[in-house]
């Protein structure tokens, strides 16, 4: 079976992650996967279309727009969404993308020894609505004993856009050689954008089209800024570890 990678990985794409921190590869998986991944989404933002309040429905972690954009205050408007958290569990596209064979050999191809997925989520920037995220480091939400198999075994993580995104709809910042200065520990506030904790110097704001992916080190601090157009962006991402269960070799 074929997985959702169309390109093969451009030659120097491990030393360039390695260096700046962060990849964008283009067309990082096929249209028909864009749809799938789509029409899922639809499906659960009809499942919280009433919700004013953060819920959890089934296994999948529902959060609102609140006007701050902070966590536990109430949505704009009913049904309006910021994120989803593991919209795998309760849809099979979603579920399918955490273990596309395309994606953990591309990863592998990376040096992710065994790539585990820990994390998937849809995140909503609604038009006019949506607020960004602050600058942050991932590896600072990972937590006990999955952050000290992230540190033995490394990790990648990856956003993967579902609409086009840029600098209007709140395209996604990535500031370059930050995973090179440790884990820096500050409070996050969804709030405000985190504006100089980390380096901005090599500062990257990545157009993407749908299918494009963006991988980074789980270091690297990134981020994102409110959506000021009347178009949607949404964006998947997924947080992988090394040392998980082996890859079968590759089917032609
Ligand atoms: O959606 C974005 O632009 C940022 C995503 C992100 O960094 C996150 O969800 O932690």
């Amino acid at each position: 079976m074929r997985g959702a990678v169309t390109p093969a990985l451009p030659p120097d794409a491990k030393q360039t992650l390695e260096r700046e921190g962060w990849l964008h590869f283009p067309q990082f998986i096929d249209d028909e996967t864009v749809s799938g991944l789509l029409r899922a989404s639809e499906e659960l933002e009809r499942t919280g279309s009433a919700l004013v309040r953060d819920t959890v429905v089934l296994g999948v972690g529902f959060e609102v727009q609140s006007a701050t954009g902070r966590k536990g205050e109430l949505a704009v408007a009913p049904g309006a969404l910021r994120k989803i958290s593991f919209p795998s569990k309760g849809q099979a596209a979603f579920a399918n993308l955490r273990r596309d064979r395309g994606v953990l050999h591309a990863l592998a191809g990376l040096g992710v020894d065994a790539p585990k997925c820990l994390v998937d989520q849809v995140n909503f920037k609604l038009p006019r609505l949506g607020t960004g995220f602050p600058f942050h480091q991932d590896a600072y939400f990972v937590i006990g004993k999955t952050r000290g198999r992230l540190e033995r075994h490394g990790g990648l993580n990856l956003v993967i856009a579902l609409d086009p995104a840029d600098a209007e709809n709140g395209g996604f910042e990535v500031l370059g050689r930050t995973h090179t200065k440790g884990l820096m520990e500050f409070p996050y506030d969804p709030g405000s954008m985190n504006e100089g904790i980390f380096d901005e110097t090599h500062r990257v704001l990545v157009a993407m089209q749908p299918g494009d992916a963006v991988l980074f080190h789980p270091l690297l601090a990134h981020g994102s800024g409110p959506n000021r157009s009347d178009r949607p962006r949404r964006l998947v991402t997924l947080w992988f570890r090394g040392g998980g269960p082996a890859l079968t070799s590759a089917d032609p």
